[in-house]
């Protein structure tokens, strides 16, 4: 047993401290949402864009009207993106599934990063057996929309562009000539393109009062943990299609987050290290209990006390997105590559908005990530970080032989989950290790295997037994 599986047994096997943390108020009623009335929906509106021939009237040029060539001679670094168009069916709330739209098979799609004054070569292929054809426009581009038309099945397109601008930006499928575009997006075509400012991120200055009294800034180096998280919402009816009518009126079915509702919250594992007992929730919601959900399990976000943390967020949804994290304060929020804001409580996002989020947890213990909405935290809009060792497990690995040395967070048995780790960047530190966490298809759980993220499903049965 090596030591990481050593360390997971010994957390598995520890009991009851700190249930209190996850109090929770709300009910089963609550979370199970709204049912979506289909004949209230305003269908004249779609069927006037369709009878317009869709917004294709005002979209006539090819899709790759950028030329990758001359681009690729000026010099700079080219950096390929290779998305695939593919519709699949993914598991929701319930043990339900519904009919997905994705990006490579997984939502939301895969994250580019690239330094500022890249060139992004961006290939899109569409599989012959692909029931419609799909498009891509990267708000990281700064290309006239004429560029973006669709890609149809059995074809591939490529379209280049400079990252000239640093910040992180969305993109997601244009549709097929725009025509569905919101279906598209809202069943899963999404992603973020992060551009890292060409000179590195800056240093975190955290301005407080000390016990004294006195101001005291303490200075934190550009280097960060960091965590992606976007945020949207699901529109879907009884049998898992995307409803745009309910979307016309606001009226979603799911929050997710990172393409998840309640994706962040505990599993039966932690249930065991609160209570003793895999079946005693600690969290009222926990719909994502139980190893046979395999890589759709919740996990939880663990960093470390005294950590600069960065946090990449994306609104993709139809509705605001006020990000908040309980018991923190947003140290500084940056918007663009310009500060925006220090020491605030909560952001607001629109749609199609970002910022990245620069934070040190000061206390060990649980934080909750929300959108401050209530009715986005009832139906999805939630996760826990978990910040340094609120549960005391150091003084009892170390008697037990297991560590020489208490470690600063649970990521380094359990490590953090896939789909909220960006790829690494500039002023990036990795992450101690990495378990595979997201709506992927079976494709991408394996390719994650491959390349040495942990399959904490598999991991957990072969360990002894609790004793
Ligand atoms: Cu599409």
């Amino acid at each position: 047993m090596n030591k990481r599986v050593s360390m997971l047994f010994t957390i598995a096997a520890v009991a009851v401290m700190g249930a209190t943390l996850f109090g929770s108020t709300y009910t089963q009623t609550q979370i199970a949402g709204q049912s979506l009335d289909i004949n209230q929906m305003d269908v004249n509106v779609i069927e006037q864009i369709h009878q317009m021939g869709g917004l294709q009237l005002v979209m006539p040029q090819a899709f790759a009207e950028t030329d990758c060539g001359a681009l690729a001679d000026t010099g700079r670094n080219v950096v390929e993106f290779n998305l695939t168009g593919e519709s699949v069916e993914l598991p929701i709330m319930g043990g339900k599934t519904y009919n997905a739209m994705t990006f490579s098979g997984q939502v939301p799609g895969p994250t580019l990063r690239v330094t500022q004054g890249d060139v992004v070569q961006m290939t899109l292929s569409i599989p012959a057996d692909e029931v419609t054809g799909h498009g891509n426009d990267m708000h990281a581009s700064q290309m006239t929309a004429l560029a973006f038309d669709s890609v149809n099945p059995g074809e591939t397109s490529q379209y280049c562009y400079i990252a000239e601008s640093a910040g992180v930006f969305k993109y997601h499928c244009s549709g097929v000539h725009l025509i569905g575009m919101d279906q598209h997006v809202f069943s899963g075509m999404y992603g973020i393109a992060i551009v890292d400012p060409a000179n590195g991120y800056k240093k975190l200055m955290v301005e407080k009062t000390s016990g004294s009294g006195e101001l005291d800034r303490k200075f934190y180096d550009a280097d960060a943990l960091e965590f992606q998280l976007q945020f949207n919402q699901l529109y879907l009816n009884e049998d898992g299609n995307y409803d745009a009518g309910a979307m016309f009126q606001h009226h979603n079915s799911a929050t997710v987050v990172n393409g998840i509702q309640f994706g962040y919250v505990p599993n039966m594992l932690h249930n065991i290290l609160l209570k003793g007992d895999a079946n005693k929730n600690i969290f009222v919601a926990q719909p994502w209990n139980g190893l046979e959900l395999e890589n759709m399990q919740s996990q939880l976000l663990y960093v470390e006390n005294d950590q600069h943390v960065r946090l990449f967020v994306e609104n993709h949804g139809n509705e605001p997105l006020f990000f908040h994290i309980v018991g923190e304060i947003l140290d500084r929020v940056t918007q663009g590559n310009r500060v925006q804001s220090a020491a605030t409580e909560t952001w607001l996002l629109g749609g199609s908005q970002n910022m990245i989020v620069d934070l040190v947890f000061d206390e060990p213990g649980a934080y909750a990530l929300v959108n401050h909405d209530y009715a986005a935290i009832y139906t999805g809009g939630i996760g826990l970080f978990v910040a340094g060792d609120p549960f005391g497990l150091n003084p009892r690995l170390i008697d037990a032989g297991i560590l020489t040395d208490a470690v600063p967070s649970y990521a380094y048995a359990l490590g953090n989950p896939s789909d909220a780790v960006p790829p690494m960047g500039a002023n990036s530190i990795a992450h101690p290790a990495v378990n595979i966490h997201g709506l992927y298809t079976d494709d991408v759980v394996s390719e994650k295997k491959d390349a040495g993220m942990i399959p904490l499903w598999e991991v957990i049965p072969t360990l002894p037994p609790v004793p």
